[in-house]
């Protein structure tokens, strides 16, 4: 995209800050860090408004970043900026100013890892026809400092190539483990265990080593769990999310029983040992504060696949990811479901039809790369990587807090898109989506000043009998309602609601099933699926997390409807379960307007303008050293393509990993 620079060099250093708080500092008078459209020519606009270019950004995450000079004391008129590029961004240039827990690293971070520029999953600048700024942004938080150093990540999977360059510094033997074969090595045996080796660098891959790309948390510490294999039992699994929970920050896990295929489906429980896993390990994890766990949403969209299929996602304790294409759409095997909270992207088709995967480690020899991984498998170890930096920015978070912030820094793409409906806390979520795409540098901001979620007292319904024949094919189906009220619970403000329900019915397919909040606003938690195999459910949980933040008082109402005549089924109980939070001001951010959308296309070049302004982030100049271009050579190539269309994903014989 940038052609013929002539170099040269001065020598300047930028530090950024962010915060939520306005920092002031001293400002160098005269000069601005400008960061403008990919499109646009910066020394024409410099000159425009009286200025000239004295440097730019080296860093290549950074490469539309540039320094304005005035030409004269008092010849800059910025405004007149917009007037070519309305979402631009400045910023004074302030002397180094840091908040105490700022660690600047001294310059720009770089990244030389061959495969960097194709991981558009890190860094979308429109490679592979991509869609500039759908990436979970996560480049100004390295630039921050934040890598995730000392964060313990563990890939819960089929292996770990530990030897494999990108893992060999950083790989944490202590807590790894094989659980197939009871030793202590999780290196894959074969060469088709590649699965896990290849989640493990979308998290973690080690920066700057001269092999394939980076993880999103690039220095953090990589646990192996090998437990995808045939003859691991129950307790393996259970162990796997369990053992040395304490002390592990992230558990990711992009595995699950398969819910659906092209031919059947069926709703996957999974075992109480499992669960207690996972339940206790979010109490105790972590020092206290909790393991946070990430399972993949599963892969299974087009069989009609649900993320309430799966009984490990339908959790309150979990983070469940789902995955959007490199074009900012949903990706075309990514389940839906109430129990997503965010999606993050891998792979899928561009705008111009074709298969995008995602660059990452692979596994024939210590240094082999790969560029064909996907799935909801790849979206889920990124946002691990991420929750690492969140994490590293405020060490005190809790599982819940992580979700929280999560949930407040995720954008929501394609607005326009009906499934997004907002909660009565003003929170949009999306059955595609969840609360939206992860953004790494929203979150990291939103972390720094957070004040903890303080989980209360759950409020556990009691089962109710409701022993009541479903009405056949009628849009009326049953209802049953439960009025939560101030009086007799101490829980008001929700985190998350599970509905327990036992149904018998010979075609359980024909079901509708939803969960409708006091303000009106729903949650699917089962589709008509005509394939559905499953017959009878048993205290089968579904969760709805689309109810962030909401008052619980009032009427909350479960609809049951059988929506195709000649088979017909008993709902036989259901319970209720109400996670809660103190009431507090949350931070709603998360849909501000002036976060723009990427997919919108007047709005094009907004990744360059996100919230730069609203998030009061500064620069400052140390001495320092950047290069600088003096001579206007500089050529843009590479325009955008402008209106492009958002195209409905098909299903493609691209390879899915799940
Ligand atoms: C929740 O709603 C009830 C009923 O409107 C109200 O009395 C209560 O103050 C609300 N609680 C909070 C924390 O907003
Ligand atoms: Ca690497
Ligand atoms: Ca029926």
């Amino acid at each position: 995209m940038y052609k013929s620079f002539l170099f040269i060099t001065v020598f300047l250093l930028f530090f950024q800050v962010f915060s939520s708080q306005p920092v002031l500092g001293p400002r160098v008078e005269g000069q601005f860090i400008i960061r403008i459209g990919f499109d646009l020519d910066p020394f024409e606009i410099a000159e425009s408004v009286g200025c000239t270019i004295s440097a730019k950004s080296k860093s290549n995450l950074k490469k539309h970043y540039y320094l304005f000079s005035e030409t004269t004391p008092g010849s800059a008129d910025l405004e007149k900026i917009k007037e070519i590029d309305p979402k631009f961004v400045y910023n004074h240039v302030l002397n180094i100013h840091k908040k105490s827990n700022f660690n600047p690293v001294g310059e720009d971070y770089e990244v030389s890892d061959p495969l960097f520029e194709d991981q558009f999953h890190l860094l979308n600048t429109e490679q592979f026809s991509g869609r500039n700024g759908i990436d979970v942004n996560v480049e100004d938080v390295w630039n921050q400092g934040y890598f995730a150093e000392g964060i313990l990540i563990s890939v819960v999977d089929d292996g770990l190539l530990k030897s494999h360059k990108d893992f060999s510094s950083k790989f944490h033997a202590g807590y790894s483990y094989d659980y197939c074969r009871d030793i202590d090595d999780p290196s894959p045996p074969t060469i088709g265990d590649d699965h896990g080796t290849a989640c493990a660098g979308v998290c973690c891959a080690s920066d700057n080593d001269g092999a394939c790309g980076v993880g999103s948390a690039p220095k953090s510490t990589v646990i192996g769990r090998r437990v995808i294999c045939d003859g691991a039992t129950i307790w393996d699994y259970a162990n796997s999310l369990r053992d040395d929970c304490e002390n592990i920050h992230i558990s990711t896990n992009s595995w699950g029983p398969l819910g659906c295929t092209e031919t059947s489906c069926s709703f996957e429980s999974s075992t109480s040992i499992e669960k207690e896993a996972v339940a206790d390990c979010i109490e105790i994890g972590r020092g206290g504060k909790g393991t946070v766990y990430l399972f993949a949403a599963g892969n299974e969209r087009e069989y009609l696949g649900d993320s309430n299929q799966y009984e490990l996602n339908s959790s309150p304790h979990v983070i469940t990811v789902a995955a959007l294409n490199i074009a900012g759409t949903y990706s075309f095997y990514s389940n839906t479901g109430a129990s997503l909270l965010v999606t993050a992207p891998s792979s899928g088709k561009n705008a111009d039809g074709q298969y995008v995967g995602i660059s990452t480690t692979g596994m024939s020899s210590d240094t082999k790369c790969r560029s064909d991984f996907g799935g909801t498998s790849s979206a889920t170890p990124l946002v691990a990587g991420v929750v690492g930096l969140i994490i590293e920015s405020n060490p005190d978070l809790s599982y819940l807090d992580i979700q929280g912030i999560l949930i407040e820094s995720a954008r929501q793409l394609v607005k326009e898109d009906p499934g997004w409906v907002k909660n009565a806390a003003d929170y949009y979520f999306s059955h595609d989506y969840g609360y939206g795409l992860v953004n790494a540098k929203q979150a990291v901001l939103i972390a720094e000043d957070w004040e903890s979620l303080t989980p209360i007292k759950n409020y556990i319904g009691i089962t109710v009998n409701v022993g009541e024949q479903i009405p056949d094919n009628d849009e009326d189906g049953l209802m049953r309602q439960i009025t939560m009220s101030t009086a007799d619970q101490d829980l008001t403000i929700v985190s998350g609601v599970v509905v327990y329900l036992s149904i018998d019915h010979q075609s359980m397919g024909d079901l509708e099933i939803y969960l409708e909040s006091p303000s009106g606003a729903k949650a699917k938690l089962a589709s008509p699926i005509p394939t559905l195999k499953t017959t009878s459910i048993e205290e089968y949980p579904f969760v709805a997390k689309n109810f962030y933040g909401v008052n619980a008082t009032g009427d909350w109402k479960i609809y049951v409807i059988d929506t195709v005549s000649g088979t017909v089924g008993t709902w036989i109980d259901y319970k209720f379960e109400f996670y809660g939070i103190e009431p507090r001001d949350l931070t709603k951010v998360a849909y501000d307007d002036s976060l723009p959308d990427p997919l919108d296309d007047d709005e094009e070049d907004d990744k360059d303008s996100i919230d730069y302004q609203q998030l009061l982030m500064y620069f400052g100049i140390g001495a320092g050293v950047l290069v600088v271009f003096g001579v206007i050579s500089c050529i843009f190539s590479g325009k955008k393509k402008r209106n492009r269309r958002r195209k409905q994903e098909e299903n493609i014989n691209g390879t899915d990993f799940y």
